[in-house]
This record gives C-alpha cells, sequence and structure tokens, in this order.
C-alpha cells in the first residue's frame, strides 16, 4: 500500500481532470498560494511579537483547505479549528481582516477580540474557527441538523485533527448525525500526530475513517497534499449531503508543519519536521502537474505566487498600522444580558 502523502519527487500528475478548465485549475493554484502566503505572513508577524499568545499555521495543508473549499456554494457552512485560517480566507474574509484579528486590532473580522483561534464571519458562512479540541464537530453537526430542519439546502463542511478523532464527542457526532442523516461532510486532517503524539501510540487502527464506517457513514481516505483528489471525495460528499443522503467523512492524509504552532516546539526535531513537510510540499507538486497538463507556465505560475504574497504584505502593513480596541469597548458585543 502507498503511503500517504506521495513525495513531491515521486507524485505522477496523472490524466488532467477533466471536469475542471484550465482557469478552475489554476483558481485551485491560486487558493493555495494564497494561504500559503498569508501562513508565512503570520508567522513572520508572530516572530516579530505582533501577535499575541500563539498561533497555528495551516502550511502545508492548503491542498486541503483549496479541494474542499472549491466544491461549496457561497451559502455552505464552514467549521474550523485554530488550524483554520485558510478556511477563513478561502471562504471569503479578507486576509486583512483575518490578520488585523490575530493582531487584536479593531479592523480584524471580530474586531480585535477573538485572536488567532476564534474567528468567525457568519456573512461569508464561517461559521467559527475553534480552540477547543473536537468542541466544533458536535456544534457542526448542530449546525447541519439546523439547515435540515430549515429545509436551506446548506451543506456544512467541519474541518478536524487526527488527535480531535480521539475525542468522545467526535464518536457522539457520528452517530447522532447518521442516525439524522444531517448535511454534514466531516474532514479530518490525519498529520499523524497531535502536539507531540504520533497516532501510532494514541490510535488503535491507522484510518480515522473506519470509525466513520463503524457508524454506517460513507468514508474515503484521500492524499490530503492532493488538491485534486480532496476536491474529488469532498465534493462526491457535499453532493450525497446537498441530495439528502446524509454525512460523510473524508480522511485527508497529510503532514504537519514543523511545529505545532508559532509558539511552541510540539515535539521531535523541528529541522526533521521541516524536511518531512517540505518533502511532500503540496505547492511544489501541483505546480509539476500544472505544467505537466499545460495548463500554466512557470511565469503564469509565478505571477499568481507574487500576487499573493503582494496581498498578504498588504494585509499584515494595513493590520499593524490599525488600533487595538479601546478598553472602554469591552462591554460592545457581549450578548449575555446585562444584570437588572
Ligand atoms: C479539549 C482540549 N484538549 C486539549 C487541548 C490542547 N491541544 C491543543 S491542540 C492539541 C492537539 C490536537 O491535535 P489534532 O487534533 O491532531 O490537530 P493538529 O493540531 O495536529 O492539527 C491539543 C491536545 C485543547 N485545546 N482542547
Amino acid at each position: 500500500m502507498t503511503t500517504l502523502p506521495v513525495p513531491v519527487d515521486e507524485a505522477q500528475p496523472g490524466p488532467r481532470p477533466t471536469d475542471l478548465d484550465a482557469d478552475a485549475l489554476l483558481g485551485l493554484y491560486r487558493d493555495m498560494a494564497r494561504v500559503r502566503a498569508l501562513e508565512d505572513q503570520v508567522v513572520d508577524a508572530f516572530n516579530a511579537q505582533l501577535i499575541p499568545g500563539s498561533t497555528h499555521p495551516c502550511i502545508g495543508v492548503e491542498a486541503i483547505k483549496a479541494g474542499a473549499l472549491s466544491t461549496l456554494r457561497p451559502d455552505d457552512l464552514v467549521l474550523a479549528t485554530y488550524r483554520g485560517h485558510g478556511e477563513c480566507l478561502l471562504k471569503g474574509i479578507s486576509a486583512e481582516a483575518i490578520m488585523a484579528e490575530l493582531m487584536c486590532r479593531t479592523t480584524g473580522v471580530n474586531k480585535g477580540k477573538g485572536g488567532s483561534m476564534h474567528l468567525s464571519d457568519p456573512s461569508v458562512g464561517l461559521v467559527s474557527t475553534n480552540a477547543i479540541v473536537a468542541g466544533h464537530i458536535p456544534m457542526a453537526g448542530g449546525v447541519a441538523k439546523a439547515c435540515q430542519i430549515r429545509g436551506t439546502d446548506q451543506v456544512v463542511l467541519c474541518f478536524f485533527g487526527d488527535g480531535a478523532a480521539c475525542e468522545g464527542e467526535f464518536f457522539e457526532t457520528l452517530n447522532m448525525a447518521q442516525i439524522w442523516r444531517v448535511p454534514l461532510v466531516l474532514i479530518c486532517e490525519n498529520n499523524g500526530v497531535a502536539i507531540s503524539v504520533p497516532t501510532a501510540l494514541s490510535q488503535a487502527t491507522p484510518d480515522i475513517a473506519d470509525r466513520a464506517r463503524g457508524f454506517g457513514m460513507p468514508a474515503d481516505v484521500v492524499d490530503g497534499n492532493d488538491p485534486i483528489a480532496v476536491r474529488a471525495a469532498v465534493g462526491a460528499a457535499v453532493a450525497r449531503a446537498r441530495a439528502g443522503e446524509g454525512p460523510s467523512l473524508v480522511e485527508c492524509k497529510t503532514v504537519r508543519w514543523e511545529r505545532h504552532s508559532a509558539f511552541s516546539a510540539g515535539g521531535g526535531d523541528p529541522g526533521e519536521q521541516r524536511l518531512a513537510w517540505q518533502r511532500v510540499d503540496p505547492l511544489p507538486r501541483f505546480r509539476a502537474a500544472l505544467t505537466a497538463w499545460d495548463v500554466g507556465d512557470a511565469a503564469t505560475l509565478d505571477e499568481i505566487d507574487a500576487a499573493a504574497r503582494d496581498e498578504a504584505l498588504a494585509a499584515r502593513t494595513a493590520a499593524e498600522k490599525a488600533p487595538h480596541p479601546a478598553p472602554e469597548s469591552i462591554h460592545e458585543d457581549v450578548f449575555a444580558p446585562t444584570a437588572p
């Protein structure tokens, strides 16, 4: 059996997908490049002490974000983890509003009061990112149930890690979602480690997909560093959900960025971990495929990279200039009723 994800220098582009024209294929690459450029700036801004607390880059998993979100309608809904800046960007939150939120500035998508792990913009269908491991999985089940009750025809995507798939609420959600046939697609980014614990020590079976199958739920395992494979599996799951056929799980095998977060070492040798994710880096791999398919030459792809870097730099520059929330604004946007 092939170990996934496939290394860049061993990956075969395969036949060009027939359901995507050149613009759509370049669009997928652009989405991945925009996420990478934003996260590169985030790490840099963190190192410059502009981002308080910590932040969890999704560098190296851009193919999952781009492939999965490319299957959605604008009114579909997404819930993600602290490693979810990519979902926020691709669902439609501007790079500037994300960066400003991470720097706790008033121009942030949540007015600088949420920070790196608590981004939300219902107007674009990004319900929330969440710092509590697996905490958002039952929430996503509830959101999908609400869509079903209201008959909105929306589909909900829920992203989470392999560590989250060891939490009880993951299993509870699988069960209830399958009983109620809610329009939910669970996307597990299996990067083989939860902070410092490898899945070999925390999981009785290698594939998280088997857990979903145990509840009678359709589940696929794909190379998470191949946006076309992710898109195909998530697209099929979204179509099933939209047709009223209930939830699915897509397990995307991938490799974590060199540290758990920008702040912590996250176990292991960062040098070795850097090599590990770079060996399977989805961006050069997809670049090679696009070139092999005659979809984009080096100049076109370089232009996309440069535009993505410009966007991220402009976002950072603007965010740095924005003010922090005033102390007296602390009681604004609090939804609990005030005492009489
Ligand atoms: C309920 C809960 N337990 C523990 C933590 C501390 N914690 C933060 S991230 C993390 C690892 C999660 O790993 P995984 O789900 O595989 O996602 P990854 O970070 O690898 O993307 C842990 C244990 C937390 N935030 N919430």
